[in-house]
């Protein structure tokens, strides 16, 4: 095993920060370490915390660090910002918000710039998240904007997907353009302090209600209900108190709940409504079913990476031919890609 991972497994943080940089470089190292820990992760609850800039965001995940803490958990947080560098102004903010926490060794943050991620995104997001999970964080918690396709998928990669909402911004339908609405398990209504939470909660609802009544009319919907002994075990090994539990349903509603994050009001209700969707994940066959699911999009996703890269250096100079030629139509492109990947498989 690489030093580096042993010090990260023995919680040491500059050690865990030192791996996040050789993956932002994409080294052989940090590959090297990531092999290591893999066999080490899958024990944190990763928390997705999604919306429009503004909406609070980074004011509720620093709460949420707060209520974690509180039971004592370890907390990891990545904070993906759609524009800046490490350094930039938007990080600089979510910084500040979140500054209190920076000096407690139980919380690890993570500033990511979404420009410069040669191998996508949400791998880099994923891979962040492993070393924070290996480390030791009980929940990894990860802030993206919810606009725009990247940061959709890196909705994907968590547990739990947290989308928050403020009144009077809009946000209803740009939850539905962005295709939030099918990535949310939970939904928070911040800024409830302002006038229009009530309506916006509303409007959630009955978007959820009528997405509800789709899926069954779809025959979608399975109403069996699943919770084996061995469901309780696999929730005590993740820390979760299954004593007043009792069976989580099978279907799962996204419950809306409203909170002042700037206050600190409401968080508790929230983290309970989290905690519980994590128990879904775990307790239910639907819930593992689209674990099993997500990592499969993963699987795919990172072999179709890998195969560009592996055909795009080995066709390095027929690509380029085969572009001119089909410039000079002496080639169509069918013919050209037809050409192409008989070579590189030739060769593979
Ligand atoms: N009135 C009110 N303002 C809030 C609340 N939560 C956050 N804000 C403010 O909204 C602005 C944006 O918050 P921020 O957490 O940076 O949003 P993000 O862009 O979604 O991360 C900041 O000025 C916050 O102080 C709230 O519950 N009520
Ligand atoms: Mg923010």
């Amino acid at each position: 095993m690489h030093d580096l991972a042993s010090r990260i497994l023995t919680g040491e943080v500059r050690a865990a920060a030192r791996v996040l940089r050789l993956i932002d470089d994409r080294s052989a190292t940090g590959v090297q370490v990531l092999k290591d820990l893999f066999p080490h992760t899958g024990r944190a609850h990763i928390l997705g915390v999604t919306g429009n800039p503004g909406a609070g965001k980074s004011t509720l995940t620093d709460r949420l660090i707060e209520a974690y803490r509180k039971q004592d958990k370890k907390i990891g947080v990545i904070a993906v910002d759609p524009s800046s560098p490490y350094s930039g102004g938007a990080i600089l903010g979510d910084r500040i918000r979140m500054m209190r926490h920076a000096v407690d060794p139980q919380v690890f943050i993570r500033s990511v710039a979404t420009r410069g991620h040669l191998g996508g995104l949400s791998r880099s997001a994923r891979d962040m998240v492993r070393v924070m999970d290996a480390w030791g964080a009980d929940v990894v918690i990860v802030e993206t904007v919810g606009v725009g396709q990247d940061e959709l998928e890196i909705t994907r990669t968590a547990h739990t997907t947290l989308v928050v909402m403020a009144p009077g911004m809009g946000d209803e339908v740009q939850a539905i353009k962005a295709g939030l609405m099918e990535t949310a398990d939970v939904f928070a209504i911040n800024k409830a302090d302002r006038e229009g939470a009530d309506s916006t909660m509303r409007d959630v609802e009955l978007m959820i209600s009528l997405g509800k009544e789709s899926l069954i009319a779809l025959g979608k919907q399975k109403g069996h209900v699943v919770h084996g002994a061995s469901a309780a075990a696999e929730a005590s090994a993740h820390g979760i108190s299954s004593a007043n539990a009792s069976t989580v349903e099978e279907a799962w509603t996204p419950p809306i709940h409203k909170c002042v994050a700037v206050a600190g009001k409401g968080i508790d209700e929230l983290v309970a409504a989290i905690t519980l969707h994590h128990r879904w994940t775990l307790e239910t066959e639907s819930g593992r079913l689209r674990r099993r699911r997500r990592l499969g999009e993963e699987v795919r996703e990172s072999l179709r990476e890998a195969l560009i890269e592996a055909a795009t250096n080995a066709l390095h100079e027929e690509l380029d031919a085969a572009v001119l030629a089909v410039e000079a139509k002496e080639l169509d492109p069918y013919a050209a890609i037809e050409n192409l990947v008989k070579k590189f498989l030739e060769r593979a």
